[in-house]
């Protein structure tokens, strides 16, 4: 193990957190915290992007502008290298969502035939998006239109020609013809992976504009063959997530229950743990527990949380956090984002680690194979294994921190205009524009993505949103970002203290509306691929205004962002002219090319996203900077539409 450095207030914000981190220290354990202080400087090539491993004449490396070769055996230049590595991590970022959303489509399906016990519990989502792909719904069974939503669903993956049947209904006709006349606009998921990959390799597209518009289509693949997929058939199945009030910390883990943490991304899973926990109480109280207690980590949490109101444990860099408790008896994990090093942790413990996807296996994990079909035997597989596990606990390991936070969450799109309707039933919206025209709201920010161990947690996610409510922008936030705001009050009530007067006014009045004291500064949107939802937002507003979502005085922040689907997530959001801040270098600089047609402004430079499709990329690790980066970019497009403008001190 390595010889750590970092006292634990360094490495998390979390009290909690910094508790077990001792702890993991007394035992033995090693953690994220000490393999990434133990890693030391990270490799310049790599952070640069201008390290090539794709045949085997390499890997070839590129010291940008200075000794040395200036370009691969094969003759690639940095421009090249960089903007096809950028490439790389987008289609990286953009195939875990598309499998996501083949899963949920083919679930879906099974439901439909009556072989997965799932059903419909939302036909009016259903029954609208049926509608928007023109099937005909009038005088059909529910189960009938549901199959051919999934069979429309499923031709995201399978046609030949024509546009992506999900971005056909969902994005602005104007900002289509743009995306068509620049050739960005994606066939089938699975075609643009594959031509992704194939133009990525040696000998194959060396031109680094066209890898960046690949890496466009590629993002626009991932919107909406990914997250506007993954979102609406999920939400279609287990309903659209509504108001929950729930708690944050890993205080919600209990002593005297049987603990499940539910970590990954698929609900599909986790929402068959949930039931079948309710229904075996009883096994758990026979081994003397007082029942079972269901947990969240990551995005699974998230999906959890918004439609069950199921507390969260923590995010993604302390995911090895509450097996340092003692007190869980199984991690259940599906896929991405789940550390290859939880079983040797649990090691140390009695928490099983189960694995449940054939192409998620974890050496030291028990596997219990999920489909669809055999979900209701699988979650009482899983379950029965946990409840075995809690007499296997040794009470001197026990230790869990106490503090917890209250927070709101499952605010979809539906959700906040439901709330908007208690203020203005004919005309929801008009509150909420009214209140951005005249400057009460400057904005609106999704907060995004990840927490990295790289540095401290939480932190910069918390300070970026606390500068921008001080501001009075109103901040959405899904992913481990949302987990971070939530743990610092930021999601409840309490959090009010942090918003400028303006904001505070509009929060307090929905919220009177709707019988609270008020809304939270933050908005819960749920999961990564729930940034559909904040898209949907965006879409909602820039079509009741008339105008495109890139002319909107909105942005999307990922301050600690650690993994490619976020980048994928950000391109997506650039595609659609929204600018995108991250606090983590992207692996861009070793190109000046490259970073000036994602990074530059239109006005400086002649080719740049900002350009050509109204978004830019921001990198800003000081999270207040970062925080006053975003904030010119809102004001700019308010002036652009006319919108008055404080001066931002
Ligand atoms: Ni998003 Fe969610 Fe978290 Fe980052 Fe990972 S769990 S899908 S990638 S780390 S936010």
């Amino acid at each position: 193990m390595s010889k750590t450095v970092h006292n634990v207030e360094e490495l998390s914000l979390d009290t909690g957190v910094q508790e077990m981190l001792l702890k993991a220290r007394e035992d033995g354990v090693e953690t994220a915290f000490d393999r990434s202080e133990a890693m030391g400087a990270r490799c310049k090539f790599g952070l640069l992007g201008v390290c090539c491993k794709r045949c085997l004449e390499g890997p070839c490396r590129i010291v940008p502008g200075g000794k040395g070769p200036q370009a691969g055996v094969c003759g690639a230049t940095a421009d090249a290298i960089v903007a096809r590595n950028f490439l790389t991590l987008v289609t990286e970022g953009a195939a875990p969502h598309i499998e996501h959303a083949r899963e949920v489509a083919l679930t879906l399906l099974e439901t439909a035939e009556g072989k997965a016990p799932y059903s419909i519990s939302n036909p009016d989502k259903l029954l609208d998006i049926a509608a928007r792909l023109g099937l005909t719904v009038d005088g059909r069974e529910i189960k009938e239109v549901a199959r051919e939503v999934a069979l429309k669903a499923l031709e995201n993956f399978q046609q030949q020609f024509g546009v992506l049947p999900w971005l056909k209904i969902k994005a602005q006709p104007k900002t289509v013809e743009r995306w068509q006349s620049l050739n960005v606009l994606p066939v089938n998921a699975h075609l643009e992976v594959t031509n992704a990959v194939n133009r990525q390799a040696m000998g194959c597209d060396a031109d680094p504009v066209n890898l960046l518009l690949g890496a466009i289509r590629v993002a626009l693949t991932d919107g909406y063959a990914g997250l506007h997929l993954s979102t609406d058939l999920q939400d279609v199945l287990f309903g659209v997530p509504a108001v929950v009030k729930s708690e944050y910390r890993l205080g919600v883990i209990k002593e005297d229950m049987v603990n499940i943490s539910v970590h990954g991304h698929i609900p599909m899973l986790s929402e068959k743990i949930v039931e079948w926990a309710e229904k075996l109480e009883n096994e758990a109280r026979a081994v003397g527990a007082k029942g079972i207690n269901i947990f969240g980590v990551c995005c699974t949490g998230n999906e959890i949380l918004m439609r069950r109101g199921v507390p969260v444990a923590t995010n993604f860099s302390s995911q090895e956090m509450p097996i340092v408790t003692g007190a869980v008896e199984a991690m259940v994990v599906d896929i991405q984002c789940i550390m290859p090093s939880l079983p040797r942790v649990a090691k140390c413990y009695h928490t099983e680690i189960i694995t449940t996807l054939p192409s998620v296996k974890i050496p030291g994990a028990t596997h219990v194979e999920f489909t669809p079909e055999n979900a209701d035997e699988a979650a009482q597989t899983i379950i029965r294994k946990a409840i075995a596990n809690f007499t296997k606990r040794d009470p001197a390991k026990i230790k869990i921190p106490q503090d917890k936070v209250e927070a709101y969450a499952g605010f979809s799109t539906e959700q906040i205009l439901e709330a908007l309707k208690k203020v203005n039933q004919e005309d929801p919206l008009q509150p909420l524009v009214e209140n951005i025209k005249s400057g009460n709201i400057l904005g609106v920010v999704a907060l995004v993505g990840c927490t990295n161990p790289r540095i401290k947690q939480d932190w910069a996610n918390v300070e970026v949103a606390k500068e921008l409510l001080k501001h009075n922008v109103l901040i959405v936030a899904t992913g481990c970002s949302a987990h971070s705001l939530a743990k610092f009050s930021l999601m409840s009530p309490r959090g009010l203290e942090y918003c400028g007067e303006g904001l505070q006014q509009v929060l307090k009045v929905i919220g009177k509306a709707n019988g609270l004291e008020t809304l939270p500064p933050v908005l819960h949107m749920g999961s990564c691929v729930d940034n559909s939802r904040v898209d949907d937002l965006v879409m909602t507003l820039a079509n009741y205004l008339g105008v495109e979502a890139r002319d909107l005085p909105v942005a999307g922040s990922s301050p600690e962002v650690q993994s490619p689907k976020a980048l994928a997530i950000g391109s997506y959001f650039l595609a659609q002219g929204i600018d995108v801040h991250v606090g983590i270098q992207p692996p861009i600089a070793g190109s000046e090319l490259v970073s000036n047609i994602l990074m530059g402004d239109k006005d400086r430079h002649a080719l740049t996203m900002d350009g050509l499709f109204g978004g830019k990329l921001i990198y800003e690790e000081d999270p207040i900077k970062a925080a006053h980066l975003i904030l010119e970019r809102i004001i700019q497009k308010r002036k652009a539409l006319g919108l008055p403008c404080p001066d931002i001190t």
